[in-house]
């Protein structure tokens, strides 16, 4: 299954953290995915992302045992429930994304771009859309000195070479799709110059997926705002996205992404 690219679509976000849930039981995390997708879906979102591995700055990496565990058996009561549901699995990890595709996952979101060891022969062996994202270091340490020579091409550069490098092992032009991933390893003003300039990463042959949603630079440029009360600014941000041709938003506020979406296109000339 293809993911569109004529017109932009919302993807929203399902975490199975254990910091996500009160309780880390397995029924309880099930429970909760099914519910949090059913509401999702109904709000308009076309694709689902499932991450059992937090990826926000500081985070400590999980094991693969781990994130499995989390993972899996949410994508499969997800698959059950929801057959015509477009799923994606937000992982780093080969193991991962191999069990993942055996539940018909339709993307492989994936902040390290495929370098991890047999990432790239996975994915290639499958008929899978895959998410390149660009991150300078690694979650744990990535915001102490972010540096760049251009942030815009140096990001334009890194992804066009894991894209090349894709296709050569196999994975098809029209399954590859490119992330300048805000928040990893940016400071503020990089983010900006990213989001200022993000037409830039759009005049390439791969469709443009990105995830602003809640991230601590829409809280900075708020006059550090808290989490809960990033909402609006996210949506207007990515609302720019959208205008400057980007077609997934990674969201957490699928409603109201969804309704600026339809007004921007209305109104957009
Ligand atoms: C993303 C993304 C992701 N973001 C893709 N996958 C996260 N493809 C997880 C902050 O600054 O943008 N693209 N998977 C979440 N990561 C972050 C990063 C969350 C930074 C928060 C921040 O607050």
């Amino acid at each position: 299954m293809l993911l569109p690219t004529d017109t932009p679509s919302v993807m929203g976000i399902i975490n199975v953290t254990p910091d996500s849930f009160s309780d880390g039981g397995r029924f309880n995390q099930i429970d909760q995915a099914l519910r949090q997708a059913e509401r999702l879906l109904h709000e308009g979102a076309t694709i689902l992302d499932i991450g059992g591995e937090s990826t926000r700055p500081g985070a400590e990496a999980v094991s693969v045992d781990d994130e499995l565990a989390r993972v899996i058996p949410v994508l499969e009561a997800l698959k059950q429930r929801f057959p015509e549901a477009l799923l994606s699995v937000d992982t780093c990890k080969a193991e991962v994304m191999q069990a993942a595709i055996q539940q018909g996952v339709a993307m492989i979101n994936d902040v390290l771009a495929l370098r991890a060891p047999r990432a790239l022969e996975v994915c290639s062996a499958a008929q899978v859309s895959v998410c390149l994202m660009h991150m300078q270091g690694e979650p744990r340490t990535m915001q102490q000195k972010p540096v760049y020579t251009n942030v815009i091409s140096d990001v334009r550069t890194f992804l066009l070479e894991r894209a090349t490098i894709c296709e050569q092992a196999g994975i098809q032009r029209e399954r590859i799709w490119l992330d300048p991933g805000f928040g990893f390893g940016k400071t503020l003003e990089h983010n900006i110059t990213l989001l200022q300039h993000l037409e830039q990463l759009t005049k390439t042959p791969y469709p443009l997926l990105v995830g602003l949603s809640r991230k601590s630079m829409i809280g900075a440029l708020l006059g550090q705002r808290e989490v809960a009360d990033r909402v609006t600014g996210s949506v207007v941000a990515a609302a720019i996205a959208v205008l400057k041709g980007a077609k997934i938003l990674r969201v957490h506020d699928v409603k109201e992404t969804v309704d600026a979406l339809k007004i921007a296109q209305a109104l957009w000339v």
